[in-house]
């Protein structure tokens, strides 16, 4: 499989669980917009067999290499950030993991009975990356108490191993230069965004710019047959600054990813 092949299986899942996304494109490109993504992410657990250092072999046979690496100390996240080594308009992947030997007890437990089940082998799945969870879904109650410590933790209990936001490049929109722009847009047309540390995220200063939706919320039946609505993915917008002329920054901001990482929070 080729880097385009792989990002239309991640688009094709992400939009099933996130319709918006596929809407607001579709707002875009009738605007005479083409769509250029900056990056995708994923999210999984550390100490697994999916851990971020099993999933790197892939994002390198895939093209990719690692450029980046950052912390979240309070969310117990580490992450990476990959560029493609020769086609400058593919999407960077951020790869964050969680650190759940940092959490409580309980919160262990449940995570451990959660990767107990995956496949030792998972890595040698071609659909790995839009395979969602390979686990059995946990309890509304795990999946509650998972939330009350970590958001990150509820999130991909239910939703797995999967893209779980695509980003827009607004550098490539023709007919909207701003984040400003794109955000007054999407609120004219009903969409919610994340504010958390208001709606850009990031400065001029900093290199890069950015702001989300908040997620779309998905039907989940949970073990015992109850349903209860749960945030899948949402859309992200970046806008990149010149480190040196003519040369955009490429890599990514913890002060703005520790606020995107909330568009998934319940
Ligand atoms: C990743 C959040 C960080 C960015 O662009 O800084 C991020 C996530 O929510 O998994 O996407
Ligand atoms: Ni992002």
């Amino acid at each position: 499989m080729n880097h385009h092949q792989f990002f239309q299986h991640l688009w094709r899942d992400y939009v099933d669980i996130a319709p918006q996304a596929e809407a607001i494109q579709q707002l875009f490109i009738e605007r005479g917009e083409t769509i250029v993504n900056d990056h995708v992410a994923f999210r999984t657990f550390a100490q697994s067999p999916i851990e971020l250092e099993r999933l790197e072999p892939l994002l390198e046979q895939l093209g990719y290499h690692a450029f980046g690496q950052y912390t979240f100390d309070t969310k117990k996240l580490r992450a990476r950030a990959y560029c493609h080594e020769v086609d400058e308009l593919a999407p960077k992947i951020f790869l964050s993991e969680l650190e759940f030997e940092r959490l409580s007890e309980r919160t262990q437990a449940i995570i451990h009975t959660l990767i107990a089940q995956i496949p030792k082998n998972a890595v040698e799945d071609p659909n790995l990356f839009w395979h969602g969870p390979l686990w059995a879904m946990p309890s509304y109650d795990a999946y509650c108490a998972l939330r009350d410590e970590s958001e990150y933790a509820a999130w991909l209990s239910v939703l797995g191993l999967r893209a779980n936001h695509f980003t827009v490049s607004i550098n490539h929109l023709e007919t909207m230069q701003t984040l400003e722009a794109v955000n007054h847009l999407l609120k004219a047309k009903g969409y919610g965004l994340n504010d958390v540390g208001g709606e850009v995220k990031g400065s001029a200063a900093v290199l890069l710019e950015q702001s989300s939706t908040l997620a779309d919320r998905i039907a989940v039946t949970f073990p015992g047959g109850d349903t209860h609505r749960v945030p899948s993915c949402f859309y992200e917008f970046a806008r990149r600054y010149e480190e040196s002329p003519g040369k955009l920054f490429q890599g990514f901001i913890e002060g703005n990813a520790d606020k995107i990482f909330e568009s998934t929070h319940a």
